[in-house]
């Protein structure tokens, strides 16, 4: 047994996610993979219903839980994703931007991967708000900087072998701190070829040059905010992934908001699909499982095909097609890839 703690989330979310859970049906029975979902309030709708964004019992469930598939929450996002992450301590957020065949943008063959640090920097949300003041304090430890540089390293040591570590180090001294400590870190991996950027010129590259690009490490609000650009270069930001990983849990999410503006019926549900797929993945890994492995490829696989035919695709896409529509096609994929 798999237990997934499920957050639907808002907006968009709970109809992404029901079509997310359609999906994972389908691999459930085909694969055997005695995966049990748990329905987990939190954000906003949460908030609304419960009193609180996260509510005591839905804490508990992810606890209790194996694994976490999240969906996008609105403006509650600090006390549900920024919290989950301190609390279970999911240090490393790993977001590959890879290009679709399928998919029509100015870039092609775009392929890397942003490690973002996942508990400190100014997201540690140490903050002092007065009526004529507001400070934020920008927190970066060595511990935790060495740690997610050994993630992101090991992780060029099994792609292009580079890292860019991301700062601002002419400007604030944090920065310059993290670049040092990372600039340690990489003398225990020699193989791997190291640059460091200014997080400016990093927003720049990624639209004159990204292919320079294979891991893009990060702070923690930087990875943030270039994230939603490199989503941009593969052609929508409803197509991608991310994972919070910490030593013995995951969660997965989306890496776009709720989308309070996008009518739910035309939402784009295969970043939230291919999440999922991430999630079967990593479970794969942890368990050992080619089953668990077999069902990740399928569903990516589903999905490479819908963009690749390019008929079935939602308006962000350019299409017209309906979140219901894309479900099952790519249900109906998955059934075709075992004939
Ligand atoms: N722009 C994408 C978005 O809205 N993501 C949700 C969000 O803000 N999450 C907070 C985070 O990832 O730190």
């Amino acid at each position: 047994m798999v237990k997934v703690s499920v957050i639907k989330g808002d907006g968009i979310g709970p109809m992404i996610m029901n079509s997310t859970l359609r999906i994972l049906d389908t691999v459930n029975d085909i694969f055997n993979l005695n995966l049990e979902f748990i329905d987990t309030p939190a954000g906003d709708n949460a908030l609304r219903e419960y009193g609180s964004p996260l509510p005591r019992d839905s804490l508990g469930k992810i606890k209790n839980s194996d694994v976490c598939l999240k969906g996008p929450v609105g403006e509650t996002a600090k006390d549900v994703i920024v919290f989950l992450r301190q609390e279970l301590d999911l240090y490393a957020n790993i977001r590959p931007f890879k290009s679709f065949k399928g998919v029509k943008t100015f870039w092609k063959d775009i392929d890397f991967v942003i490690v973002r640090e996942n508990t400190e920097d100014l997201y540690r949300c140490v903050e002092d708000i007065g009526v004529d003041h507001a400070v934020s304090l920008l927190v970066i430890t060595r511990r935790r900087t060495e740690r997610i540089a050994k993630i992101a390293f090991d992780l060029a040591s099994r792609r292009k072998r580079k890292v860019t570590i991301v700062h601002k180090a002419n400007v604030l001294r944090s920065y310059k701190f993290f670049r040092d400590v990372v600039l340690e870190v990489s003398r225990s991996f020699r193989d791997i070829v190291v640059e460091d950027m200014y997080v400016d010129n990093v927003a720049y590259q990624l639209i004159v040059n990204p292919w320079r690009f294979d891991v893009l490490l990060t702070p923690n609000m930087f990875g943030d905010i270039l994230s939603d650009e490199a989503a941009g270069l593969v052609g929508s930001i409803g197509l991608t992934c991310s994972a919070n990983i910490g030593d013995n849990f995951g969660l997965f999410e989306p890496v776009h908001g709720s989308a309070p503006d996008i009518d739910p019926r035309f939402a784009n549900p295969l970043g939230q699909i291919l999440t999922a797929s991430m999630m079967l993945e990593w479970i794969a890994y942890k368990r050992n499982s080619r089953d668990f492995l077999k069902a990740s490829t399928i569903i990516r696989e589903s999905v490479e095909k819908i963009l690749d035919e390019g008929k079935i695709l939602t308006p962000d896409l350019g299409g017209s097609s309906t979140l219901d529509e894309v479900t099952e096609h790519v249900i109906q994929h998955i059934k075709e890839k075992l004939i």
